[in-house]
């Protein structure tokens, strides 16, 4: 267990969803939020209500992870401004629902600069600081799209599947060091995450009561940073159809994929 008081936790799409409500909670426990996302006006309205509210002394920096030379000078910046980064929550990620015969190549490529790319810049951002001082924390979010890939995602699923297996690597490498590595799998969360990724609007009405409350994640992913653990998967039944997929692939694709098929 460890305290957030007075902790630097830089988070990636702090603009909305539960990057926003993740800043507010470590706010109220005493760490400084350093918000990044690429809307420099969301992020100043945001800074401003958790400095008011929590009398804190949160900062942002508008970046925009799909550019590295940006990710860059952005951390940059923040070493200057803060010293030290304490956790790193990797949370700016987006999907598009598609089947690969009719996905835009442009699509693709944006997700994994996005989803992929930008979040393996951010944590090399932070690594030589990290191991200088033998401590900090970075949680990836990842999804369930990671583990247990659906159709009419192959694109998205490709991207989480990339983020776990870079998580679960790098968790490894650092082994040997108090640096800590989460990855969290989420299933859908009620966010505007769906505006972009389901545009017919049928995944959020086939899996509407499946759908996690942003709160109730962003207390989970609050809740690690206190007490790190390698792995959250909420909802954690989700999981479990992930291990039986593992078990046995090929009745799983057969029985399971029917049940999955919700996009
Ligand atoms: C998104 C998870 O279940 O909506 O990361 O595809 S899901």
């Amino acid at each position: 267990m460890q305290t957030l008081k007075n902790k630097n936790i830089v988070i990636t799409g702090a603009s909305s969803g539960i990057g926003e409500k993740i800043a507010h909670n470590v706010a109220e426990l005493g760490a400084r939020p350093i918000l990044l996302a690429r809307s420099a006006d969301k992020l100043e309205q945001i800074c401003t209500d958790i400095n008011q509210k929590f009398n804190g002394d949160s900062i942002y920096f508008q970046l925009d992870v799909s550019d590295p030379a940006e990710i860059k000078a952005v951390f940059k910046k923040i070493y200057e401004e803060a010293g030290f980064i304490d956790i790193l929550l990797n949370n700016a990620g987006f999907g598009v629902f598609d089947y690969l015969n009719e996905a835009n190549y442009e699509d693709i490529e944006k997700m994994f600069q996005v989803n992929v790319l930008g979040l393996m810049v951010c944590t090399k951002e932070v690594l030589p600081s990290m191991l200088e001082q033998n401590s900090g924390h970075i949680i990836n979010i990842a999804s369930i799209a990671g583990k247990l890939a659906t159709a009419k995602s192959s694109g998205y699923s490709a991207t989480k599947h990339a983020v776990l297996g870079f998580t679960n690597s790098l968790r490894m490498e650092l082994a040997k060091t108090n640096i800590s590595v989460t990855a969290v799998n989420p299933g859908p969360i009620a966010t505007n995450f769906f505006t972009i990724a389901d545009k017919s609007g049928d995944y959020v009405k086939n899996i509407k009561k499946h759908m996690l409350s942003s709160d109730d994640v962003a207390q989970k992913v609050t809740n690690l940073m206190i007490k790190p653990k390698r792995e959250l998967n909420v909802p954690n039944w989700m999981n479990w159809g992930n291990k039986l997929y593992h078990l046995f692939p090929k009745t799983a694709e057969k029985v399971m994929s029917k049940m999955f098929d919700k996009k």
